[in-house]
């Protein structure tokens, strides 16, 4: 039934219009699918923004904001966006964590041509599973330049077992016109010249791809603090927080001063809950986490100084009726509780996975950086790559080795897949589709080859993707 799905949506949808042409016409004549049709309409624009700090400057953004509008639906809904590209270069947007059909993942030359200047293009794809997701571009720094929102798919029969939500989009930003593009100082690769000197100018090096940028603004949902405004909870009431990292070039530990955390949903998939004093979350992760305010007065989420995250992030969190100006910060002393990935367990482990051993085994060493502008999985540049090669219904095992000084957020498209651990039966293995491999460390994943069609498969950080740190996972009929 999905299989039919996808496919009649493969072929019915996603036809790039013509400028001017009324989209919606053209849809008429399908059979109403099963869900509701949620449309959005998005058009991708240079904008105006303001973050706080008192800074104008021109970023490029869906309908003139960022982060772009949050697409909240439930789950078995009809996710369709009509994207009208107002951009003066080619654009995509791909749906990070959700295995749409093929067609649908935004990904140019791989599962789609891009959307020139001009152009229309919708989008169409089921909202399954429930879960915290986030959209983006996947054209060139676009990501940094601001094109991204949350996706939030709701459970369809669920109540919700929390008083109250809030969805936080955690954002690194050059403030100034351009945004992660803009002339500003880059941060040169771990290990080059100690790590210690600093480049000026919009390029890096000879002919080589743009380093990631010193960033001067950690937001919000498109605030800076102390601009942000506080999330405000009830005495007694349990809070859930939707966290999602659609920065391109940074990794944070946050910590909720007086307040545990509890993790409850790993990119989306639920988890045995977990309580913890803080969160190591990459790029494209998602944490669902709660907490009950039963501590009453104005906290800081904070993130931690000296770490991937500079700690420049903060979030207030003030109990009504409480009027203290000052939030308390968060101590980041030695003895927080944290947990690993090997530290959780899958909740409710859906039973789709073959148990026999993977019949496919992809080592990918990553690299690059020290001695060359370019990062590499298994020495190999993107787009020259070996493609990851499988059969539909294999079982598939990829396993890492950082073989640099930098963590790499690795983010596999299309599929979620189980972290290999070997200490738990394979039913509590954590469901994922990004996971940060640490510097140094062999970490391995495996996924069930169930959502046939090219699948781009690389590091979310967006300055190591666009410097060669990505490769394609390829159906063979
Ligand atoms: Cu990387």
């Amino acid at each position: 039934m999905k299989i039919s799905r996808r496919t009649f949506l493969k072929t019915t949808v996603g036809a790039i219009l013509a400028s001017g042409l009324r989209p919606l016409s053209l849809l008429h004549a399908l059979p109403e699918p099963k869900g509701q049709v949620r449309e959005f309409r998005f058009s991708a624009s240079p904008a105006t923004v303001n973050l706080g700090l008192g800074r104008d400057f021109l970023a490029w953004t869906y309908n003139g904001q960022v982060p772009g509008p949050e697409i909240r639906v439930r789950e078995g809904d009809i996710i369709r966006v009509v994207l009208k590209n107002f951009l003066p270069e080619d654009t995509t947007i791909h749906w990070h964590g959700v295995p749409v059909p093929n067609a649908m993942d935004g990904v140019p030359d791989v599962t789609q041509r891009a959307v020139a200047p001009g152009e229309i293009f919708i989008y169409e794809f089921e909202a399954q599973p429930a879960g915290s997701f986030i959209y983006h571009s996947h054209v060139n720094y676009q990501l940094d330049q601001g094109l991204y929102g949350a996706l939030i798919i709701e459970p369809s029969h669920q109540k919700p077992l929390y008083d109250r939500e809030y969805t936080l989009v955690l954002e690194d930003w050059v403030m100034r016109d351009g945004g992660g593009t803009a002339p500003t100082q880059r941060r040169p690769p771990m290990g080059m010249m100690g790590g210690m000197m600093r480049r000026r100018g919009g390029s890096s090096m000879p002919a080589g791809p743009l380093l990631e940028p010193l960033y001067d603004g950690y937001a919000v949902n498109g605030s800076v603090y102390p601009e942000i405004a506080p999330l405000e909870v009830g005495k007694g009431e349990r809070v859930k927080l939707r966290i999602l990292n659609a920065s391109s070039a940074t990794i944070y530990d946050l910590s909720l001063a007086g307040h545990p955390l509890r993790i409850t949903h790993a990119d989306g998939n639920p988890v045995r809950p977990v309580e913890i004093d803080m969160l190591r979350i990459g790029m494209g992760e998602r944490y669902d986490v709660e907490f009950v305010a039963n501590n009453p007065g104005s906290w800081l989420l904070t993130a931690r100084e000296g770490g991937f995250g500079e700690g420049m992030l903060r979030v207030p969190v003030m109990y009504r009726g409480v009027t203290r100006k000052d939030p308390v910060s968060p101590v980041f002393h030695r003895g927080l509780r944290f947990v690993t990935y090997w530290d959780l367990q899958a909740h409710y482990p859906p039973d789709t996975s073959p148990l026999e051993p993977p019949k496919r085994l992809y080592p990918q060493t990553l690299s690059g950086g020290m001695h060359s502008p370019f990062w590499t999985i298994n020495g190999q540049v993107y787009p020259n790559v070996e493609p990851l090669v499988v059969r539909e219904d294999e079982r598939v095992r990829i396993a890492y080795f950082n073989r640099s000084m930098m963590p790499h957020p690795m983010h596999l498209h299309g599929h979620f897949f189980k972290v290999v651990n070997p200490s738990l039966p394979q039913e509590r293995w954590i469901w994922k589709d990004t996971i940060i491999v640490e510097p140094m460390q062999r970490l391995d994943i495996e996924f069930h080859a169930d959502n046939p069609g090219n699948w781009f498969h690389h590091c979310h950080n967006l300055y190591h993707m666009e410097a060669g740190m990505a490769n394609v996972v390829v159906y063979q009929p």
